[in-house]
């Protein structure tokens, strides 16, 4: 199906990565139908990257054509969507949260991300616990203020907590034993609790993988 002929949005995605899990969360908690592409990151389709060469997901392509191939402005433009057919600001827009949710995730991405990879890619056995040494200044803040309140910033769910958490779970996966035994119980707390939220199962169900009609 081509993608001028469908009401939908289309979302590219593939099911384990961090950046998409994030942005299919707050499609599905925004309630916003989506025609899923899960696909193959070494085989992607041409037609995915005739929309957006850079090549990464997740990409999403309204209806309009308009496409928007950063999995953060996904998420906004889902929260702001949400708030026009409410007609009513969605409460993650609200300044009190937005403002310190933005500034905790480009963390997240800029700083923590290539940490991680250099932890999850690493080949070396003995270097890995050097690089989650490396990795674990983001873990305490994060875990210090979750010692204080039940999400990251504050009492209730918000954009922070479902940007960030996706890569949290990368981390804790390359070795749980070590991660659910570390000093860092809060944070292992709160990850239980987002990976048992029904919006993230739902997301992770698996999905086939799209068959390009072109090539
Ligand atoms: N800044 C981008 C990063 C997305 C990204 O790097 N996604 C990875 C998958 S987790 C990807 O598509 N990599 C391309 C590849 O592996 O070829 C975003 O937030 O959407």
């Amino acid at each position: 199906m081509n993608f001028k002929s469908t009401v939908k949005p289309i979302l590219y995605s593939f099911r384990r990565c961090p950046y998409a899990i994030r942005a299919r969360m707050s499609l599905e908690l925004c309630k916003i139908d989506v025609c899923l592409r899960e696909i193959n990151l070494s085989d992607k389709p041409i037609e995915m990257l005739q929309i957006s060469p850079k090549g990464t997901v997740p990409i999403l392509v309204l209806p309009d054509e308009t496409v928007i191939d950063e999995s953060l402005a996904i998420m906004i433009w889902s929260l702001e969507r949400f708030s026009k057919r409410n007609k009513k600001t969605h409460k993650w827009l609200e300044m009190n949260v937005y403002e310190p949710s933005l500034k905790l995730v480009h963390k997240n991405d800029n700083d923590f991300k290539p940490l991680l990879d250099k932890y999850k890619y690493c080949t070396e056995p003995d270097e890995t616990p050097n690089h989650r040494e490396n990795a674990k200044w983001f873990l305490a803040l994060l875990n210090d203020s979750l010692e204080k309140r039940s999400y990251l910033l504050g009492h209730e769910l918000t954009l922070a907590d479902i940007a960030i958490f996706p890569f949290i779970r990368q981390f804790a996966l390359v070795d749980y034993d070590w991660f659910s035994n570390s000093r860092y119980k809060a944070l292992v707390r709160w990850l239980q609790h987002l990976l048992k939220l029904d919006c993230f199962n739902r997301v992770m169900l698996k999905q086939a993988v799209f068959q390009s009609a072109i090539g």
